[in-house]
């Protein structure tokens, strides 16, 4: 991912304004009183859980139903075609030679801001299911990108997604959704298993780096993303792990770590690749960022959490509603988590840890 978006996103104060309750939200659709109904839940594995921590990505096979797959890629074909448009997507003129239209388009960010179907496949049910087994209950959801990656179009060199998205503490996590299949030769992902212990290797001006520069052998990073492995400092790091690739068929989800190292090459075939990729973080987390842009508040340190979107659970920070009304936590009435609970341990001595204050077991 990277950190440019787009232009014509809401402005923060539109959405602050949403986040207070000031202006109407738009009226819940049949399709979104149906939306939740429709997906039963899933289960993941313990095994699922585990390959995300040992190896920092797992893929979750068929998550998506293909109804869902077929409405973004007919959506993504019609944005192409110059038939659907949306603030901040690039003009397109159906009389355009085809190839002038599509060089237009290779990716598409934070159109959840401004299309309602990419506001649903950022809160789709089944990716949040998923996202509260990997993650933890609370969930918030920061970014979108649609993927469209015509034959020809570049790749992504290697990166870590915490670079682009700072939250204190680092509790980001990726959920790259394929639309069409994705193969080596059209440019699937790539990930170096393993290197999300890597601490994060942070931009010069970043000073959201988790203590990382505190630790010998982290340098500043100016170069993420660059697909050419002999400028791109992270090749370095990434060369102590083995690489994997991570083809994925249509409706495949991959969940991996901020963390991770990976990229992707060139589309080298001659269908476009399709993807939509969002991140989202542990509602609790601080997150002093707002897709690249400013916010009012973030002179005084003031987190931009009310510019995302509650998907899950509960917070005690603030969080948006979605604009387009799809159901989310945001949205919900939430019963407030049992605070101070009362839990007592027993010991195999018979003695309980942590009931009382100070206590010297006999
Ligand atoms: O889809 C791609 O080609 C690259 C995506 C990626 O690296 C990311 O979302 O972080």
């Amino acid at each position: 991912m990277s950190s440019t978006s787009l232009e014509t996103q809401a402005k923060p104060w539109e959405h602050n304004l949403i986040s207070l309750g000031a202006i109407q939200l738009p009226p819940q659709t049949n399709e979104n009183a149906t939306f939740k109904e429709k997906y039963k839940p899933v289960h993941l594995s313990v095994l699922d859980y585990r390959k995300l921590r040992q190896e920092g990505f797992v893929k979750l096979e068929g998550l998506i139903p293909p109804e869902d797959i077929h409405d973004m890629s007919q959506h993504m074909d019609r944005v192409i075609q110059g038939l659907e448009t949306a603030k901040g997507f690039p003009a397109i003129d159906p009389s355009m030679p085809v190839e002038e239209r599509v060089a237009r388009f290779s990716r598409v960010h934070n159109a959840h801001r401004v299309h309602p179907l990419h506001e649903r496949f950022l809160l789709h049910p089944r990716i949040l299911d998923a996202l509260e087994q990997l993650n933890g209950p609370d969930i918030l959801a920061l970014q979108s990108m649609a993927f469209f990656k015509q034959p020809g179009q570049h790749g992504q060199g290697y990166h870590q997604d915490s670079y682009y998205i700072p939250i204190l503490p680092n509790t980001l996590i990726a959920a790259w959704v394929a639309i069409s299949e994705a193969t080596e030769e059209n440019g699937c992902l790539w990930f170096r298993v393993g290197s999300q212990f890597e601490p994060l290797y942070p931009r010069t001006e970043n000073e959201f780096t988790h203590q990382s520069r505190g630790l010998e052998g982290v340098f500043d990073n100016d170069t993420a993303s660059h697909e050419d492995t002999a400028v791109n400092q992270l090749t370095a790091v990434a060369d102590r792990y083995p690489e994997v690739a991570c083809p994925a068929k249509p409706g495949d989800v991959i969940f991996f770590h901020g963390n991770i190292l990976h990229r992707s090459h060139a589309n080298r075939s001659t269908r476009p690749r399709r993807a939509f990729a969002s991140h989202y973080c542990d509602a609790r987390s601080f997150v002093p960022w707002n897709l690249g842009e400013r916010w009012e508040g973030m002179d005084e340190g003031r987190p931009a959490n009310h510019y995302h979107i509650l998907a899950r659970g509960d917070s005690h920070l603030p969080f948006a509603t979605p604009l387009f009304g799809t159901p989310c936590a945001a949205l919900e009435e939430r019963t407030p988590r049992l605070a101070g609970m009362q839990v007592e341990m027993p010991m195999a001595d018979g003695d309980q840890l942590g009931k009382g204050p100070v206590r010297v077991a006999n």
